[in-house]
């Protein structure tokens, strides 16, 4: 039987990926394993010891932009041992060039179908002859030229995969999903385009996943819907709410999604009320219409402090993102953010600044202005280690801007990230006096991450 080794590289100094597993990883585990004969385990980390000890034939590397530096030097590592790779995800998609000398492999756009029809092929030892007929694949032929297929067509129904185990045997309390892929906005700065079509998981199958996660992990209290967008079709909205209801999900766990302002509605609000969820997250963006045209949000300010004070006033904890440090941004558009924040009663909130990611507008303009390059130190695009550590915009990190300094961004980031302390800090108080289990939930939470933290690191 073959045996497979997946990883998702990743900073663990800086990053939450200890506490969840990569959902995408763990759809094309289910879907091989239901398809054929393998064996296919998702490690939080490959070194030699991971090597030596699981002995795989293949390891499938998922990689990101800012994680492919971390991927191309995992990809030589198994090489030297003699076991094949073969690498996914956004940076292979979008740039299938980048491909190294030691990935032998390269699946482009969804892997399911790409990652098992080479484990079908994979005893004539992935003869580049006989892979022509598959799809989404970037290798090199027999003459040693790069051959690039387009991306994997999109799955025709996410009801097709198997449920994948997404705790992987840990009794956590909180459920991660995704039970959508793709989003119908184009947002200038949004790296989730690749996927060219939306699509979506039955009501049903989204209800039955979460069921065969509270039988198997009784510790369950929380699901959090990772979704784009998990308002967008509001029907299949209602159809979840009424089978939760109908199978005492609703009184059992608590939820949370992610949606974009202008989907805001007292109707919506009711509904989500009934699911038992109470903490919605928005990527609000800015707080200056200038900024909100040019990053093509299709939202204003307006729209975004009526739905912040509309969920506040329903009784919704809202928790959002900000971006600041466009290009042409200026001192007083992000003023116009900074106070945005403070006048709205938003209860947490996240601050970015823009990176460009491969296949985004952003990345289109700042490569032809060479602000970034193909053989850059992918690094430089670690948003969470920038959040962690905001020096690092005065050195490393890749700036966009071109009004202001590196010096002054940093400044606005000392200031943004003193206003989120004080947020997330009253929100924690208040937490405190009407559901303390919660804050109890998430100190464990924190202390788990703590400890795999320091394991990995
Ligand atoms: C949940 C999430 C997280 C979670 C969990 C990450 C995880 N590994 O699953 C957390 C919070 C930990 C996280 C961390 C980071 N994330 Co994140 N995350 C997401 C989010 C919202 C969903 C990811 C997901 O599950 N998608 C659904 C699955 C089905 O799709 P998928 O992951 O792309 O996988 C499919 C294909 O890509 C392919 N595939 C992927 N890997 C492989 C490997 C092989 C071998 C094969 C054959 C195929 C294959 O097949 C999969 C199934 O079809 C996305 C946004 C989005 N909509 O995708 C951002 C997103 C992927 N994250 C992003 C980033 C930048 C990061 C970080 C690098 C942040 C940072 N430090 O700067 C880290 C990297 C973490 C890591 N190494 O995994 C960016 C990536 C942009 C880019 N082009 O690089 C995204 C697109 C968000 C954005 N800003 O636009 N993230
Ligand atoms: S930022 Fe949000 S609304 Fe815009 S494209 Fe990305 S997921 Fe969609």
């Amino acid at each position: 039987m073959l045996k497979i080794i997946f990883n998702s590289p990743c900073n663990f100094t800086t990053s939450s990926e200890l506490l969840t597993i990569p959902i995408g990883l763990a759809y094309i585990k289910s879907y091989c394993e239901a398809n054929f004969p393998c064996e296919i385990k998702i490690v939080p980390i490959v070194n030699q010891r991971v090597l030596e000890r699981e002995k795989p034939d293949i390891v499938g590397i998922s990689c990101y932009a800012a994680t492919y530096d971390r991927a191309a030097g995992l990809a030589g590592l198994c090489k030297r041992n003699g076991v094949h790779v073969v690498v996914g995800g956004e940076q292979i998609t979008t740039l299938p060039h980048l491909i190294t000398d030691d990935m032998a492999i390269g699946v482009r756009g969804e892997g399911e179908h790409a990652f098992l029809g080479l484990l079908k092929r994979f005893d004539k030892g992935w003869n580049p002859e006989q892979l022509g007929d598959l799809q989404g694949l970037v290798f090199r032929d027999e003459q040693g030229e790069l051959k690039i297929m387009e991306p994997t067509p999109p799955l025709v129904s996410l009801d097709e995969l198997p449920i994948p185990d997404l705790l992987l045997g840990n009794n956590n309390d909180l459920l991660c999903l995704m039970t959508s892929r793709g989003c119908p906005y184009n947002c200038v700065f949004c790296a989730t385009g690749w996927h060219k079509s939306v699509h979506w998981m039955s009501p049903e199958k989204v209800v039955e996943t979460i069921e065969f996660h509270v039988k198997k992990y009784p510790g369950l209290r929380a699901v959090k819907f990772w979704d784009d967008l998990f308002t967008v079709k509001y029907n299949r909205v209602e159809r979840i709410v009424e089978l939760l209801e109908q199978k005492g999900l609703s009184r059992r766990l608590r939820f949370s999604i992610c949606t974009r302002a202008d989907h805001i509605t007292e109707e919506l609000l009711t509904l989500l009320k009934r699911m038992n969820c109470n903490h919605v997250s928005m990527g609000l963006e800015s707080g200056c219409d200038k900024t909100l045209r040019y990053i093509k949000k299709n939202c204003t300010v307006e729209i975004n402090r009526r739905a912040v004070e509309l969920l506040s006033s329903n009784g919704f904890d809202s928790e959002s993102s900000f971006i600041v440090g466009f290009p042409r941004e200026t001192n007083e558009d992000i003023e116009e953010t900074f106070n945005f924040i403070k006048s709205v009663p938003i209860k947490k909130i996240q601050v970015f600044l823009p990176i460009p990611y491969p296949g985004t507008k952003l990345w289109e303009d700042a490569l032809r202005q060479e602000m970034v390059s193909e053989d850059m130190e992918w690094e430089k695009l670690d948003l969470i280690a920038t959040m962690a550590n905001p020096r690092f915009v005065l050195t490393d990190f890749v700036v966009i801007s071109e009004t202001l300094s590196r010096e002054q961004l940093y400044e606005w980031l000392k200031k943004l990230r003193l206003l989120r302390k004080w947020k997330s800090f009253r929100f924690a108080m208040s937490l405190l006096v009407r559901s303390p289990s919660i804050i109890f939930q998430r100190l464990k939470r924190e202390v788990l991450f703590g400890i795999r933290r320091m394991r990995f690191s």
